[in-house]
């Protein structure tokens, strides 16, 4: 079944909306934050313990399983689902992005990107036909196109070039792929922080009709207000009967914006990151629950959360474990932020439900203590 949106929704005091994403391997619920398993693993978790925790699809990266166990192995394995044994919907992102972040030598052409492992140093290329090559062996539900984010700040002539050039892979992607029942694919927008690239990479991606689209390059360095302001700007340029997805965010206030800003997709690797250093979300702002004040503190991380980690164990044993490298430790901070952000994100979409969501946002804010 191809990739279908459906459009529940709309909030009447900001761009919000509510719907769901019909996929091969399920029904999500949005607005969404998808969890990530960069190697096929969202680290530290069994996938049973990531749908435990609810979450309803998670990320899955191109470019760390081309070079490691190799996309021929994955799909030798049944595709990425059989062989990390989750089968809720997986999306992967395409590798343009990790390419240009991880890859410290890269030659970028017309045709593709040229670079050397982050692991061996060996040289590769990916073009956007390899990307969908190694996407459609992966068996992703929903793939990304390749794409080229740009850096921030970038100059007029750099990004118009990159868009443009971003564009022209998109053709090819959308080309090079075929079976669009097994697999959708997602256009992304880019274009830096100029609006008028913005709006001509949408308008040109819009005539391409994918099913879905990403808005890329944000959250890249720019100031918060920037993104927020690009956003507004975004947004409206895309069909309203199709999902949006702002890439790579995932703290609880850039999860607001951009829902307010009509945004259905977001993922990140932040809460699952801090999580392995010993800090955690909680109602009350982020608590660094590997320091020794909490050594004799016998609550829960967070009082108000109703996770596993929160109903059984305490900041003194969490921050015992982290103390002494104990793995449990980052295992139980990465149950209780997974849950965290899942549960926000419920809570976000009963308050569209409920046409409340700015009012749950202020006082979400001052809670959290984001001014
Ligand atoms: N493109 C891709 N992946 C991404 C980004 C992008 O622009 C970003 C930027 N926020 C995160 N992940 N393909
Ligand atoms: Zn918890």
């Amino acid at each position: 079944m191809a990739i279908k949106f459906e459009l529940i929704k709309e909030a009447k005091d900001s761009k919000a909306r509510l719907g769901k994403l019909y996929t091969p391997h399920g029904v999500i619920e949005t607005p969404i934050f998808m969890p990530v398993g960069t190697r096929a693993t969202v680290k530290a978790m069994t996938p049973e313990e990531v749908k435990d925790l609810g979450a309803q699809i998670i990320l899955s990266n191109t470019y760390h399983l081309y070079l490691k166990p190799g996309h021929e192995l994955v799909r030798e394995a049944g595709g990425l689902h059989r062989f990390m044994n989750w089968n809720g919907p997986i999306l992967t992102d395409s590798g343009g992005f990790q390419v240009f972040s991880l890859g410290a030598l890269r030659k970028i052409t017309e045709e593709g990107v040229e670079f050397r492992s982050h692991i061996d140093g060996s040289k590769h290329f990916i073009s956007p036909e390899k990307s969908i090559e190694i996407q459609n062996a992966l068996g992703s539900d929903i793939m990304m196109c390749f794409d080229e984010c740009a850096p921030y700040p970038a100059s007029y002539e750099y990004v118009k070039h990159s868009m443009e050039r971003t564009t022209r892979w998109a053709q090819r992607c959308k080309e090079y792929h075929q079976d669009w029942d097994k697999q959708g694919l997602f256009g992304i927008v880019q274009g830096g922080m100029y609006k008028d690239l913005r709006k001509k990479s949408a308008e040109d991606l819009v005539a391409m009709d994918f099913p879905g689209y990403a808005i890329g390059g944000l959250s890249v360095g720019e100031p918060k207000e920037l993104m927020c302001e690009m956003l507004d700007f975004t947004t409206p340029l895309l069909p309203k009967d199709k999902p949006r997805y702002n890439m790579g965010v995932g703290t609880p206030d850039y999860l607001f914006e951009s829902v307010i800003r009509g945004i259905d997709m977001a993922d990140c690797v932040f809460p699952t990151r801090i999580a392995r250093n010993g800090t955690v979300l909680t109602s009350r702002g982020r608590l660094v629950v590997r320091n020794a004040k909490y050594a004799k503190d016998f609550s829960p991380m967070d009082p108000e959360c109703d996770c596993y980690a929160c109903t059984n164990y305490s900041r003194a044993y969490i921050r015992h474990l982290f103390n002494v490298d104990e793995i449990l430790g980052a295992r139980l901070a990465t149950i209780h932020n997974l849950y965290f952000l899942i549960k926000l994100m419920e809570n976000i979409r009963k308050a569209i439900k409920e046409d409340r969501l700015l009012e749950y946002k202020e006082e979400f804010y001052e809670k959290y203590g984001y001014k």
